[in-house]
């Protein structure tokens, strides 16, 4: 289909979800289930139903804007990402994924264009780890690697649990066991997302064709060492809980950049020192570990490496290390016949495009546990993202979404 995207529509459609902000004037905050995340929740459901989109609601509020197609009772092809945000965020991370996909609906409608398998927009819930410390929990529940239960060890700082939160937005709770996805009940899932680093700008392409999600490996990591004076204790008898953080925190840095595999990060991005005093030696340090990888074993090899680090930093300093694994995701790799689908998209309409490795995690890398999936990535600039700098041009987004709605089109036509 020649038909273009809007990169108005789309333009309009972000700057209005981008309204729905707790922190304005400094980035956009939307967390989930916060009064700006449910505002915007509404406005998405209202425009689904302008595109003439029936909307469903599932057990963990992950939206469904679906567009029937001639034989409904086929598997159907998914698109959408989400609209939660980091704190202070910018308006591109997963918003763009979710309007490119009402974009992609909107035109194939307005084209007339005829297709069997549903067209099925989605909102995931809570692709980001803020409100939670873990990430994807809608896709994470429609894989069925969250269940109710472990949706009550889910606390947030105000010590309530995910289950409270739902029960005081009338989600009824016996309905979270429907959520899970059975395997081959979707026929696949595109998702279009922003690069959220600087490799296609520096490239200049406008499509990143994603080969493998990687995935992260979480830790909660407490050293206690000995509060004691600043001054009144020598060097060599402290057992300084923030000097042994930092000598972990190095040294995992190194097994990071020496790793073995194609993409590897790691990454200590919350840190609580007790007892946080200028003049006392710390005695605790609590934080966080985030490691990722494209290979599951590599990953697994790295985290054996950092426990024999850590034991060696024990017996020198004379600290104590807990290290609490909360988390342990499979990288996913994207589906070669569908990416080859977005390969002929690009060329046929002349967009330049290369594979690219997603050091970020997506909603994908959960939805491939039941379907098979693949990702259009656009250009950030400055390879700048989880910022109020974050930006994409609306042109790339539209560009991409063309590209979307080709690979829609095409797959709903199986
Ligand atoms: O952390 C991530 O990769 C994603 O942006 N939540
Ligand atoms: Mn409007
Ligand atoms: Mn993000
Ligand atoms: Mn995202």
């Amino acid at each position: 289909m020649t038909k273009q995207a809007s990169a108005a529509n789309i333009r309009h459609w972000l700057e209005t979800i981008n309204t729905y902000n707790s922190t304005p004037g400094a980035g956009t905050t939307r967390v989930l289930f916060t009064k700006p995340e449910m505002e915007a929740r509404q406005y998405v459901k209202d425009e689904m139903r302008k595109l003439g989109l029936t909307v469903k609601e599932d057990g963990i509020g992950n939206i469904f804007g679906i567009l029937p197609g001639r034989q409904p009772e086929l598997p159907p092809v998914w698109t959408g990402s989400h609209i939660d945000t980091v704190l202070h965020a910018g308006m591109f991370d997963g918003m763009s994924g979710v309007v490119a996909g009402l974009e992609a609906v909107r035109l194939i409608r307005s084209a007339g264009a005829t297709f069997e398998r549903s067209i099925v927009v989605v909102v995931y819930t809570s692709e980001e780890p803020t409100r939670f410390e873990l990430g994807c929990l809608g896709s994470r529940a429609l894989a069925g690697k969250l269940n109710l239960a472990d949706a009550y060890k889910l606390v947030d700082k105000g010590g309530r649990n995910l289950p409270e939160v739902l029960t005081e937005l009338d989600y009824d709770l016996a309905r979270f066991a429907e959520i899970p996805i059975k395997p081959g009940a979707v026929y696949g899932a595109v998702e279009l997302h922003i690069d959220q680093t600087g490799v296609l700008e520096r490239a200049g392409k406008t499509v990143g064709v994603v080969k493998t999600i990687c995935a992260p490996t979480n830790f909660d990591i407490e050293v206690t060492g000995c509060q004691s004076h600043a001054g009144g204790t020598s060097m060599e008898e402290r057992r300084d809980a923030y000097a042994a953080s930092c000598e972990i925190g190095l040294a995992l840095e190194k097994l990071a950049r020496e790793s073995d595999s194609e993409y590897t990060t790691a990454t200590i991005g919350r840190v609580e020192v007790c007892p946080n005093a200028v003049n006392v030696i710390p005695g605790k340090v609590k934080f966080s570990i985030d490691i990722r990888d494209c290979d599951f074993d590599a990953k697994e090899r790295l985290v054996a490496r950092l426990k024999a680090v850590i034991a060696g930093i024990e017996a020198k300093r004379g600290v104590q290390v807990s290290l609490t694994e909360y988390n342990n995701d499979q990288p996913m790799h994207c589906n070669p016949a569908m990416m080859a689908k977005i390969e002929a998209a690009c060329r046929q309409r002349g967009i330049s495009y290369q594979k690219v490795i997603s050091g970020a995690f997506h909603d994908s890398m959960l939805v491939g546990e039941f379907a098979p999936v693949a990702m259009i990535f656009v250009p950030s600039k400055n390879g700048i993202s989880h910022s109020a700098e974050e930006w994409t041009d609306f042109a790339d987004i539209a560009a991409g979404t063309d590209v979307l709605m080709d690979t829609l089109l095409a797959m709903a036509n199986e």
